[in-house]
């Protein structure tokens, strides 16, 4: 009984409390499109987790240039893998896929507080629309 209530503390004490794991499926095609992850748009608490998982084969999820939070790691996970990353700094994450980002696999996640943000000039066009309507959504929220 001892054992357990220790090895239950040293559980406790590894995982910061409340901190939570989200979901992000990656997939070539489903019931929304083609080149998509699910969720598009992900609402965090700063220490939460979030998973990418390869629900389909030849997609990875990488921060874009200039759509991260000042202080925040930039991440790149390998194609066709799972990839798990804690995010810690507030603010505005654009994620991409390296090889369909032209073809517009992108998602956003929000770390913490609603921050207003104009997107970087220089997106591939289908990237840039599919951020529109993710932040678009937002709003009518
Ligand atoms: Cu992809």
């Amino acid at each position: 009984m001892k054992t357990l209530a220790a090895s239950l503390l040293a559980c406790l004490l590894a995982t910061p409390l409340f901190a939570e794991t989200h979901e992000v499926g990656m997939y070539t095609r489903n019931e929304s499109g083609p080149m998509i992850y699910e969720p598009q748009f992900l609402s965090v608490a700063p220490g939460d987790t979030v998973v990418f998982v390869s629900k389909q084969p030849g997609h990875n999820a990488a921060t874009i240039d200039g759509m991260i939070p000042e202080g925040a790691e930039p991440f790149k996970s390998r194609l066709g893998e799972d990839f798990t990353v804690t995010l810690t700094e507030p603010g505005l994450y654009g994620i991409k896929c390296n090889p369909h980002y032209a073809m517009g696999m992108v998602m956003l996640i929000e770390v913490g507080e609603k921050t207003d943000r104009t997107l970087p000039e220089d997106l591939p066009a289908r990237a840039r629309q599919r951020f529109d309507a993710i932040l678009a959504a937002r709003k009518a929220e």
